[in-house]
């Protein structure tokens, strides 16, 4: 019988739409050993029970929380739904609204499908909310407020004092998606963490520029009773409830978020997080000095408005880009770019 083909994953050279990357080989070292465990299980697999205290440890270190409360999700989605439900199982309302900017993440609307809440998105000022126009939609049965600290799109970072004061007013909960921005943040002036704002719920990302493994996405409360809003009975468990979406989940994901932060916060972080703007910037000013209007990079991505016939030649020479919601080429500035990769863009651009 013949051999199936088997097939190696695809490597990084060319890739620059994603805002995955590369693990740290710590994290990926940490990701094998602990493959086979289950954190859905802690009563049985205790060690990655433990690790994952450690995770969320070190996930309020970087956003700014002491005593954290939360855990290591499957993604941003699964944090940005399981914050969306939190809010809408503490109050009271049989008419729950969410009020986000425009930029918010596609996961909201599978939130607001999910738990039957109403989205509401106001428009924006510039690549960021507009709290005035998020002001006009929130009323008495706004559960929450959205911040976004690192768009999808053109990461931009919302002003999040403003919002989580706007969220404050009508007794609503503060959630803040930093999944992508969380650890080129602190390296930042801006205002964005649970020390800087009334801020109630947050996700950050580890398996995105944390440098984890995947699964590794990040769920932040400001307190335990907040997560327990989600607390099912869990019979035959040995533990007694379970506050996550997924019941069993990835260890290796856990283990892996570990590992990358203790081998990176702060000091690696920072570095890499200075050496990505360098690179976002250089990239902004080729392009700039090319007559494209660029857009950024307020953090390590960049947006512009190429008029060339881009997605499908650049694919043909291996490029991996993508383009925002309006048409403007994207690049973030991962971990795995490098200036000679942004070069060799550069080039193939000014071949067209
Ligand atoms: N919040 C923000 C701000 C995000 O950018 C994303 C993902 C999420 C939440 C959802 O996170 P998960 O995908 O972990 O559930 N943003 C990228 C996107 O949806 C994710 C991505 C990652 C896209 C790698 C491409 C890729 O190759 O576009």
């Amino acid at each position: 019988m013949q051999q199936a083909q088997r097939a190696d994953p695809q490597d990084f050279e060319r890739v620059l739409s994603s805002m995955c990357t590369q693990p740290h080989p710590e994290a990926r070292t940490a990701a094998e050993r602990f493959l086979v465990t289950n954190p859905g299980d802690p009563g049985t697999y205790e060690t990655v029970a433990t690790l994952e205290d450690d995770a969320v440890e070190l996930l309020g270190a970087v956003a700014g929380l002491d005593d954290p409360a939360g855990y290591v999700t499957s993604g941003g989605t699964e944090a940005n739904i399981q914050a969306v439900r939190i809010a809408r199982n503490r109050a009271e309302t049989d008419d729950p609204n969410v009020v986000a900017p425009a930029t918010c993440h596609f996961s909201f609307r599978k939130a607001a499908e999910l738990l039957g809440v109403e989205l509401r998105t106001a428009p924006l000022d510039g690549h960021r909310a507009d709290v005035d126009a998020m002001a006009e939609l929130v009323d008495a049965d706004t559960v929450c407020v959205v911040g976004v600290a690192g768009s999808t799109e053109y990461g931009t970072v919302d002003p999040i004092p403003a919002i989580a004061d706007l969220a404050a007013s009508v007794d609503a909960l503060c959630h803040v998606d930093a999944a992508w921005g969380g650890f080129y943040l602190p390296f930042t002036d801006h205002e964005w963490n649970f020390d800087h704002a009334a801020v109630d719920t947050l996700t950050i990302d580890p398996h995105k520029a944390g440098q984890a493994a995947m699964p590794a996405g990040g769920l932040l409360a400001r307190s335990p009773a907040l997560l327990d809003t989600l607390a099912i009975d869990t019979p035959y468990l040995e533990s007694t409830s379970q506050i996550t979406l997924t019941g069993t989940r990835s260890g290796a994901g856990v283990a892996s978020a570990v590992a990358a932060m203790e081998a990176l916060w702060p000091t690696g972080y920072r570095e890499e997080s200075e050496r990505a703007m360098d690179n976002a910037r250089w990239l902004a000013d080729a392009l700039d000095s090319r007559g494209h209007d660029v857009i950024g990079p307020e953090l390590p991505l960049v947006a512009a408005n190429l008029s060339v016939p881009m997605t499908d030649e650049l694919r043909d020479r291996g490029w991996r880009v993508s383009k925002t919601g309006s048409g403007e080429l994207r690049v973030v500035c991962m971990p795995h770019v490098t200036r000679s990769m942004l070069r060799s863009f550069v080039a193939d651009l000014d071949w067209y």
